[in-house]
């Protein structure tokens, strides 16, 4: 019951050896559907209760960059936003997006077919969902079930979008929906990181052809965060970086994202509309550590269902990531960052225990 339109050459066959056995896990969504509950096990009870950590109450804007100026055929607008785009990847990592062209009803219609797709029942989600982290459709609960210790409270859905189309079958919509969806947020993320490319000092293509992203990794990653009856307790996703190179997020009406800015976590309300935009390991990775990925977390409420869909755009699965030779030249500083192929860092990624930046942290040269 899933569907696959071929858009390019295949996505590479995964190569873990040995990947852990498949565990299957009540869902959340199940779980907080069960009459009375008020409690939850102490299996998704985190040791550092989110709640009480500070959470900023700052006044400082997140950065935002109108992409309508970006893609401005008008050279001074386009030169002042890859300097504010700059900016934003230097200070924050993070920043909205606004006047992207992506019409709202697109938007919308993405987050109702995510909506029923997890409204299905739980046989029929299992049933189209891969087991390795690699397959291009994989459902489950959690962030990777086979091998975390506290469970996330959040259910999910990732779909391999580009180079190759994949899609569920069912709710009905979902395939039109999520081919148009994705293939007009690739164009919006291409034109980001080729402005990103700018900000660098590198040519505007650099990025793009180095990495091939005419054949990059594009997925929708939705989200599923059910009501909690102690979100004090439980965290929809721990701290973590993203892989890949830009993610482009929405969400319902319902916030629950918090970022890491100045030491602080900061509550990030999007305005509506628009993409939350962040960089991910490989603008780290490339950039030499110039412009870093930044670590961000989701908390969970007690009310209200919360639904997000975050598109991570990578690299093509075989290409090899490092520092731009450019930047490590010119600024004659040795490469910070190992080198390594795309795929095998997402299966480290994804494989292993969601854990703030420690997978960048393998391949970092020490100092
Ligand atoms: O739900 C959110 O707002 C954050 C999602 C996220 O960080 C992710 O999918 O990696």
């Amino acid at each position: 019951m899933a569907t696959t339109a071929p858009t390019g050459s295949p996505p590479s066959q995964p190569s873990l050896t040995h990947p852990p056995p498949p565990r299957k896990l009540t869902t959340v969504k199940a779980l907080s559907e069960s009459p009375g509950l008020s409690s939850i096990p102490s299996i998704y009870t985190f040791p550092k209760q989110p709640y009480h950590e500070p959470v900023s109450d700052t006044k400082e804007p997140i950065p935002t960059i109108d992409f309508s100026l970006l893609a401005s055929s008008h050279p001074d607008e386009r030169s002042e936003t890859i300097r504010e785009l700059g900016k934003a990847c230097r200070d924050w990592g993070f920043f909205m997006v606004t006047n992207h062209g992506v019409p709202e009803r697109m938007m919308k219609a993405i987050i109702e077919a995510c909506r029923e797709f997890f409204e299905l029942p739980e046989e029929e989600k299992r049933g189209i969902s891969g087991k390795h982290v690699l397959d291009p459709i994989r459902f489950g609960t959690s962030f990777n079930e086979s091998v975390d210790e506290i469970l996330c409270w959040r259910d999910y859905v990732k779909i391999f979008q580009h180079p190759e189309f994949h899609s569920p079958n069912k709710p009905p919509s979902f395939t039109e929906i999520a081919l148009e969806y994705s293939k007009r947020v690739r164009l919006v993320a291409r034109e980001i990181i080729r402005g990103i490319s700018e900000s660098l000092g590198l040519e505007k293509d650099y990025i793009d052809e180095t990495l091939n992203l005419e054949n990059g990794l594009q997925l929708i990653a939705a989200n599923l965060y059910p009501p909690c009856p102690r979100p004090e307790l439980a965290m929809g996703l721990p701290p973590h970086s993203d892989h890949g190179l830009l993610t482009l997020l929405i969400q319902n009406q319902i916030g629950g994202l918090q970022v890491q800015h100045k030491g602080k976590w900061v509550n990030i309300d999007p305005i509506p509309n628009s993409f939350l935009a962040n960089i991910g390991d490989h603008i780290e990775i490339l950039s030499n550590g110039k412009y870093k990925s930044v670590l961000h977390r989701a908390v969970v409420n007690n009310r209200d269902v919360r639904i997000s869909i975050a598109v991570p755009h990578g690299p093509a699965l075989d290409a090899i990531v490092s520092p731009a030779s450019k930047l490590v030249e010119n600024l004659g500083n040795p490469p910070a960052y190992g080198a390594m192929k795309y795929k095998e860092y997402l299966e480290l990624q994804q494989g292993t225990m969601l854990n703030g930046k420690s997978c960048l942290e393998r391949i970092r040269n020490g100092d």
